[in-house]
This record gives C-alpha cells, sequence and structure tokens, in this order.
C-alpha cells in the first residue's frame, strides 16, 4: 500500500507513505488513496479525513518517472491525472495537514481539499516549467483561484517555493502551526466537524463549493433550498433544542 489509513473515532486520517520516492504521486498511490476515500466516504461513522504524508514531505509532485517517457498518445489516450479529478466527489470535508515539501502535483492534490494546515516547516511550489511542463493536476486553476493571478504567475512563471507563512498571508493555506503541533491541531479540527450533523457538514461544504460556480445570487438561493432542507433532520430539532435547552447537542445524523 502506498498510503497508510487510521481511524481515530470518526476522523479518517490518510498518510502518504512512498517515503524513498518523496511521496511521488504514481498511479498506484492515486488508486490506493481514491479507494480508501469513496470507502469512508459514506460511511455515517465517518465524519472527516485528514491526508497528510511525513514530516519532510507531503508529496514532492507527480511521479516524475512514471511520466517520463510517456509519448502524447499515452498521455491523451489515458487522459493522464484526470482520475484525480474523483477527489472532487468527495463530500466529507477533507483537511490537508502539510508538513515540508507540497510540489507540483503535490500542492496541487493539497489544493485539491477543503482546507490547508501548514506546519511552519511547509513549502508549496508548482516547479513544472523547471521539467519543460506545466502545472497538469489543476495547479494554473486553482491555484489562481486561491491566491490570485499575481502570486499565481510569480509562482507557476519562476517556479518558485513559497513558505508557510507567505502561503497564508495569499489565501493559500487556512492555519500555520508549529511543526510538532500539525497532526494535533489537524485531529482537534477534524474531531470538532465530524461530531456536527452529518448531513449539516456535507450540505455546507457542498454549498461553500457551489460558490466556485454560481452567481452569488443563485449560490444564496441553493444554500438556501439547502438550509431549509436540514430542517427535515433530526439533528437540526437537537441541535436547536440543546441551546435552548443549555445542553450540548448530540448529533446522530438524521
Ligand atoms: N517523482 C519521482 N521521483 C521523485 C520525485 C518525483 N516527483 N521527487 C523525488 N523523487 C525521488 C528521487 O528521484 C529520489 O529517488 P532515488 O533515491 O531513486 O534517486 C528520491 O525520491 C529522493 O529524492 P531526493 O534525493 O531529491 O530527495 P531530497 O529530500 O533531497 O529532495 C525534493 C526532496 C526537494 C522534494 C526533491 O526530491 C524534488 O525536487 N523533487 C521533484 C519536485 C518536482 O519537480 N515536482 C514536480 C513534479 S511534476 C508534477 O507534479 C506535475 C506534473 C504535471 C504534468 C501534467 C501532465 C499531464
Amino acid at each position: 500500500m502506498t498510503i497508510k489509513i487510521e481511524k481515530v473515532g470518526k476522523v479518517v486520517v490518510l498518510r502518504l507513505h512512498r517515503p524513498e520516492k518523496r511521496n511521488a504521486l504514481n498511479t498506484a498511490l492515486m488508486e490506493d488513496l481514491l479507494a480508501a476515500l469513496q470507502t469512508y466516504d459514506t460511511d455515517p461513522e465517518v465524519g472527516c479525513f485528514v491526508l497528510t504524508g511525513s514530516d519532510k514531505v507531503f508529496a514532492a509532485g507527480a511521479d516524475i518517472s512514471e511520466m517520463s517517457t510517456m509519448s502524447y498518445q499515452e498521455m491523451t489516450a489515458s487522459d493522464y491525472f484526470a482520475g484525480w479529478e474523483a477527489l472532487g466527489n468527495i463530500r466529507t470535508p477533507v483537511i490537508a495537514a502539510v508538513s515540508g515539501y507540497a510540489l507540483g502535483g503535490g500542492c496541487e492534490l493539497a489544493m485539491m481539499c477543503d482546507v490547508i494546515f501548514a506546519a511552519e516547516s511547509a513549502l508549496f511550489g508548482q516547479p513544472e516549467l523547471t521539467l519543460g511542463v506545466i502545472p497538469g493536476m489543476g495547479g494554473t486553476q486553482r491555484l489562481t483561484k486561491l491566491v490570485g493571478k499575481a502570486k499565481a504567475m510569480d509562482m507557476i512563471l519562476t517556479g518558485r517555493m513559497v513558505d508557510a507563512i507567505e502561503a497564508e498571508r495569499a489565501g493559500l493555506v487556512s492555519r500555520v502551526i508549529p511543526d510538532e503541533k500539525l497532526l494535533a491541531e489537524t485531529m482537534e479540527a477534524a474531531q470538532i466537524i465530524a461530531a456536527y450533523s452529518k448531513p449539516a457538514v456535507l450540505l455546507a461544504k457542498e454549498c461553500v463549493c457551489f460558490g466556485e460556480h454560481l452567481s452569488v445570487s443563485d449560490g444564496v438561493k441553493a444554500e438556501r433550498r439547502a438550509f431549509h432542507g436540514l430542517f427535515a433532520t433530526e439533528d437540526q430539532k437537537e441541535g436547536m433544542h440543546a441551546f435552548i435547552e443549555k445542553r450540548r447537542p448530540a448529533f446522530t445524523g438524521k
């Protein structure tokens, strides 16, 4: 297996594990990761994923050895990298906990997650031009949406790495955490998310994701319908009654 899987309460931790290749993303790793995400996504006992690597590297990008000899015909016939888009169909929130290098496809994989928490040691970059190619797993699109054209152009055209502080300032990551606390703080956030009503969490994620494709007014209408729909759940009654009764809610996902 190219990943390690651990379930802690309602959180599934997926650890990229190809240490000898700096967690380079080959086809086997993609298949292992997607299979795990798809298996647990529909499990009512799973409320959040944490995707992480090692202390030194989140992922050093797509596997250059796997790609290096491929022809144009092989690339297009296999629609190389298209498989990664399946990650966008995962409905349960995914937090990327990034320590060390997140380069090329590694940075793009982190950006496919819903939230990125970065260790102080994290380094993000899109070095594809140094290899004679361009980002191929969404980097030109997602990075630009997250950090704006100026910073995205700077990173993609020069291939330089940005550290965690610069990444946070630019809007690429949501938290910078001391290395030794990265996993603990990420798990704390993941457990908070996983304890909420799962239908509500799924809709919250879905509504935020709508925003990328809809106008604000269409997005607000879709959000309102989703909000109304939650009044068909027991968890809505539980959450609001618990507030009124001054106790902690016990959500069941129903
Ligand atoms: N692919 C394959 N193998 C890799 C990769 C990689 N991306 N990164 C590292 N490795 C391998 C090395 O070849 C080496 O293998 P070996 O021991 O057999 O020689 C081993 O991992 C260790 O590597 P280093 O000795 O370089 O390790 P360091 O700790 O000194 O350095 C770095 C770590 C800085 C991460 C360094 O390995 C590095 O720069 N890696 C490459 C980073 C990079 O260029 N990433 C972009 C890849 S391309 C991409 O992601 C998107 C492509 C989009 C194409 C779209 C097509 C449709």
